[in-house]
């Protein structure tokens, strides 16, 4: 049998946490045969929640859940963890301005970085799913600087997945015959979902999505604008955020990481640029990626035209102001 692995969630008493923390007990995050010991963090206001979903999992008896740590200790919490899921940040709340919602994210992920590079297993691998997602991502790296950089990243699997839906509704194919979205740049509104590489798998072979809609319009504007608000949607319905969705697709994002994606797949993944498609190098930005060995590596020479270009420069552009708000909290 294999050792278990320890994942770190933080922000487990949330919603997303709540979501999340039994698809990782019942195999769904690394695989139906690997033990897992999950690390939960929450703040002391919310440890007497946290508590209640330790004991939850427990009454769940998961056959791979091998120990839970349920802390409000950062350093207990991020202790020999493999893989860390950084879902615990501070929510914008009305009337507050955008700098005071930066700031407070800037100081959780400056002191979890250090306790992450301190303490984490050696080749732990760090998903940031909390807002601002990207921005949220770059502090926990310059902070955590003996941590490699190819091991942060954030989560815009979720608007990814959201862009697979989309079409699957459109076209009325299974999910899983569409593949090869692309999201770029930020996990906010100015991301640019890309369906001019995607393709569907037909009867009579693969074809690509434009070929299939017909429908240029809507591929350049509403299916646009669907997926970009699609979180904002799902406000409005629920009265709360994602949380199922958002869970499943950290386990997604976790899982190809680890596991390697299909040939011949891509998906997206916020990582640090290397200058690839000219985006500036030093943001965190979607990129499309394949995995293997454990390792993600940007998808390269796909044409790119003035309508894309626009849109990635845009977003590399907001990314670039973040950046700025951010640093500017530090000093
Ligand atoms: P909740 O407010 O339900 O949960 C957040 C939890 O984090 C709370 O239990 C809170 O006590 C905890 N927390 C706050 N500060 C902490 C700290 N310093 N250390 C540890 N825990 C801390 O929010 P939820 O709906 O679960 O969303 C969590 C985050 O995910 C939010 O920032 C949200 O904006 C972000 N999202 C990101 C998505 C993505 O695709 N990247 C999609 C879904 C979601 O909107």
């Amino acid at each position: 049998a294999k050792d278990p692995m320890r994942v770190l969630v933080t922000g487990a008493a949330g919603q997303i946490g709540y979501a999340l923390v039994p698809m990782i007990a019942r195999g769904i995050m690394l695989g139906a045969d690997q033990p897992v010991i999950l690390h939960m963090l929450d703040i002391p206001q919310a440890a007497e929640a946290l508590n209640g979903v330790k004991m939850e999992l427990v009454d769940a008896a998961f056959p791979l859940l091998k120990g839970i740590v349920a802390t409000t200790d950062v350093v207990e919490a991020c202790t020999g963890v493999n893989v860390a899921v950084m879902v615990g940040g501070f929510p914008r709340k009305e009337g507050m301005e955008r700098k005071d919602v930066m700031s407070k994210n800037v100081s959780i992920y400056k002191s979890q970085a250090s306790a992450l590079e301190a303490h984490a297993a050696p080749n732990c691998k760090v998903l940031v799913v909390a807002n601002p997602a990207n921005t949220n991502a770059l502090i926990l790296k310059e902070f955590a600087p003996s941590i490699p950089e190819k091991n942060i990243s954030c989560l815009t699997r979720l608007d990814h997945n959201r862009a697979l839906g989309q079409i699957s509704e459109r076209l009325n194919v299974q999910v899983t015959d569409v593949k090869n979205v692309i999201i770029w740049g930020n996990h906010s509104s100015s991301q640019y979902p890309d369906v001019n590489h995607a393709t569907v798998n037909t009867p009579s072979g693969e074809k690509p999505v434009r070929e299939l809609v017909k429908d240029d319009e809507w591929l350049n504007a509403g299916f646009i604008a669907t997926v970009q608000q699609r979180g904002a949607a799902i406000i409005k319905a629920r009265k709360f955020s994602s949380a199922l969705s958002a869970a499943s697709s950290a386990c997604d994002h976790i899982r190809d990481w680890v596991l390697g994606t299909p040939e011949g797949t891509y998906v997206s993944m916020g990582v640090y640029s290397d200058g690839s498609y000219g985006v500036p190098a030093g943001l965190i930005y979607s990129f499309p990626v394949t995995c293997s060995s454990g390792e993600w590596t940007i998808v390269q020479g796909l044409p790119i035209d003035e309508f894309s270009r626009k849109k990635m420069d845009a977003t590399a552009q907001e990314l670039s102001e973040e950046k700025l708000l951010a640093y500017s909290c530090l000093e």
